[in-house]
Formats: C-alpha cells, structure tokens, sequence
C-alpha cells in the first residue's frame, strides 16, 4: 500500500496529538530507515535518542528474541533471573550504588520525585507536606500532569491543571539562581545536564560543578535528568562526565533498551533509594525479565562497539562540518557528541519547513520548538555518512534556501 493509505488510517482512527513529517516508515537498519514506498532515509533523530545503537541492532534483536522465548512478564510478586544481573551490570557501568527500574523516562522521574519528597521527610526533617523541588525554566522530563504542572511550555501544560504544588522554577545555567531559591524544605534540584527539548541548550562551564558543590553544602539530592543526554549521546556514557561530577541520583531510560523496549531507571549513588519500603512503589511491568535481557544487551553492545567513542568523534567532526555551513540563515550550531542542533534566524521563516526539504533530500530530523534544527543520529553513524548529511543540509540552508 501507498503512504496515502497509512496516513489515511491514522487521521481517521488516531488522536491528532502530534503532527509528524508525512512519512511512514517500515523498516530500520543500523543509521537507515526505509518508508512504505521503498525511499531510504538516514534517520538524524534516533526517536529522541532512545535509538543510539542504530535500528535493529542484531545482537539486541537476538537478546529480545530469545528471551521472549523463554519468560517474558512475572510481575514484582516474583524473582526472575534477568533483574539482578541487569541491576549488577548497569550499576557497575555507571558506577552506581542501587537501581530502580521503571518502564518510560517520566516513571523514573515521577518514581525520583516520590523518593526524595520521602527522604526529605524521613531523613532531612522538613516537615510533612512541605517538601520542595527545584527545576529549570524550559525543562522536559515527561507527560504527567506532575511534570507538565513545572512545565515553562505552554502546550505541554495549558488546560491540564491544576497541577501538583511544591516546585520552584529557576532559569537554566545559573548557580546564583539556584542559592537563592534554597529553603530549609528544599530537598532535590531536578535538571537536565544539557537541556533537550529546549534546543540543546548546553550550560555555562562550571555550572553543574557549583551545583554540585551548593547541593552537597545545603543536603539538597542532585538528580540529573540523563533520560536524553544519557548512555552515549553526548560522546560520554553520561553527560555529568564532562564536568566530573557524581549526581546522587541519575535517571536514564530511551537507549536504555536500544529503542526495542521501554525500560528506565533510577541510578543512586546517595542512601535515598533506600526510603522506598516495600509495597510503596513498583508498577506491573517495572523491571520484567524481558525488558532487563534487552537493556543488557543494548548496553553492552553500547560498550563492546565502542559507540560512545564513535559518538564523540563523530560528534565532533559532524558539529565542525555544519559550523563551516555559510549561511545567512543559520543564527548558532552547537551540541555535544551527536546531540546537535543548529539554530536559525526567525527571518528563515521556521525549521520544519527545512526538515520538510531535508525529508525530500532524503534526511529526517525533527524540529524543536520554531527555529532549532535537532540533529541527532544513531552513535553507530559512520564519517561518509556525516558528510553525506552535511551536504543536504548546506543544500537546504543556501543556494534552495530560497526555493
Ligand atoms: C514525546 C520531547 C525529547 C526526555 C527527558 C524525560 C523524558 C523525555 C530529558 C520522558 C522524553 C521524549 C518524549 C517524546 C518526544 C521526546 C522529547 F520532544 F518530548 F521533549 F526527546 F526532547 N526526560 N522525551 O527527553 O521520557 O516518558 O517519553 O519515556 O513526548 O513525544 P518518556
């Protein structure tokens, strides 16, 4: 059938709560996707990241398969003997004291704001009911009514409310900012190491070094939101690298599984997971045997492939390519690793229209908010197909810019 057909089927049977590119896609190879219609694509979104080993990794594929095989979903009642190796690898990879697996990115965090809100009680004495959390203006950490409730973005909470209280919004990128919203009933500061959604904002040097140093000062927990930046993205295993320090609790998720299977986690490396007795959290498919034998593969692929290497030189090498773009159009181009983006002047007239003519060139990315270009492929991308992607876009963004 044509793309017509499909198209057809989701406008007529579909919630219209997002409005994607006018492909559809139906088969994935390593930085390649291909539509209904046979056009390949080279994929520079990654479905946000959760995709950073490249569409249908064999080995993951072999994992996912032969453990479906076998068992699949026990729930929490019972033991399984996926869930403590996949505990042992993943808190030996990222040096962590404890985990607690979850399913999707906004479970971890809404799994982290239950856990200190509990610690802060328990532990630091604020008083019941009283317990506040710290976050940044143009934050994105999920869906749920309590993460849209400290949304700065309007679509994603108008109309939603009323929402839940005890969050303190601050700007983005300032250690000062966030001395001065500290109460006594401050118990955590939840913030992205590099801000996603809001366009790849990446924070001035130093700055998550002060906020660990204001956070230890004032028994505040630091969790930073890995979800995005996390397990390669960012040419480090986890963003916090880059400013050598340790959060005391991290959540990641996405390429947890390598984009086969949703899975999350609550890193801690602080006794705050430890509030959290039993019967008080959990969820039905949270930490399956499944979802573990996937995200053990998709992590030591992620590894043994060298793909966060791969994802700081290509990161590189693909941020110098689009820096030598000469266009009047482009207003800055920055990232880390391979989460790149390239922001455009308002007078360009808008991003999706140039990811439009990207998709045509054969490109697909992914607009963020107006003017921001995301660019963020699979970690696996090889140097030929960086210029390969350089190439379509300096053709869009100079002599077409005007068709
Ligand atoms: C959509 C955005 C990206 C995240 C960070 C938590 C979550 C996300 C830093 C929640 C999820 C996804 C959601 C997805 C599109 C995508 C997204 F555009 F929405 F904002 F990546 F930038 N923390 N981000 O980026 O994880 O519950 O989705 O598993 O809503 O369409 P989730």
């Amino acid at each position: 059938m044509d793309q017509e057909y499909y198209i057809g089927l989701e406008n007529t049977f579909g919630a219209h709560n997002y409005e994607p590119l006018d492909v559809v896609l139906q088969r994935g190879q390593g930085v390649w996707v291909w539509d209904v219609e046979g056009n390949k694509y080279l994929d520079c979104l990654s479905a946000y990241s959760a995709v950073n080993q490249g569409h249908c990794h064999p080995k993951i594929i072999a994992a996912l398969v032969e453990q479906a095989k076998k068992l699949t979903l026990t729930s929490r009642a019972f033991r399984n003997d996926q869930l403590g190796p996949f505990y042992k690898e993943i808190c030996e990879l990222t040096s962590s004291h404890k985990v607690l697996p979850m399913n999707s990115g906004a479970e971890a965090v809404e799994t982290v704001i239950k856990a200190v809100r509990k610690w802060g009680y328990q532990v630091k004495g604020v008083p019941r009911d009283e317990a506040e959390i710290i976050v940044c203006e143009n934050n994105f950490h999920g869906r749920t009514i309590t993460i849209v409730g400290f949304s700065t973005d309007q679509p994603s909470r108008a109309d939603f409310g009323p929402f839940t209280p005890g969050f303190k919004i601050i700007p983005f990128g300032s250690a000062e900012a966030l001395r001065q919203a500290i109460t006594p009933n401050t118990v955590a500061f939840l913030v992205e190491p590099i801000q996603g959604e809001a366009g790849v904002i990446i924070p001035p040097a130093g700055y998550l070094k002060e906020v660990r140093k204001i956070c230890t000062e004032n028994n505040i927990v630091l969790v930073l939101d890995e979800i995005q930046t996390g397990l390669g993205r960012t040419g480090k295993l986890l963003a916090e690298e880059y400013e050598g320090i340790e959060s005391d609790l991290s959540l990641i998720g996405k390429a947890l599984s390598g984009g086969f299977y949703p899975i999350s986690a609550v890193l801690s490396n602080k006794e705050v997971l430890g509030v959290l007795r039993p019967g008080e959290h959990g969820s039905t498919f949270g930490g399956n045997p499944l979802a573990c034998a996937i995200a053990r593969a998709a992590i030591k692929v992620l590894v043994e492939e060298n793909m966060i290497e791969n994802a700081a030189l290509m990161g590189d090498y693909f941020l110098s390519g689009l820096s030598s773009i000469k266009s009047p159009l482009i207003k800055e181009v920055r990232g880390r690793g391979l989460m790149i983006a390239v922001e455009l002047f308002p007078e360009a007239g808008g991003a999706r229209k140039f990811c439009k003519k990207l998709m045509s060139k054969g490109l697909l990315c992914k607009e963020t908010h107006e003017n921001t270009i995301r660019i963020s492929p699979p970690l696996v991308i090889k140097k030929e197909e960086v210029d390969w992607a350089v190439e379509r876009i300096e053709s869009v963004l100079t002599t077409e810019a005007d068709s």
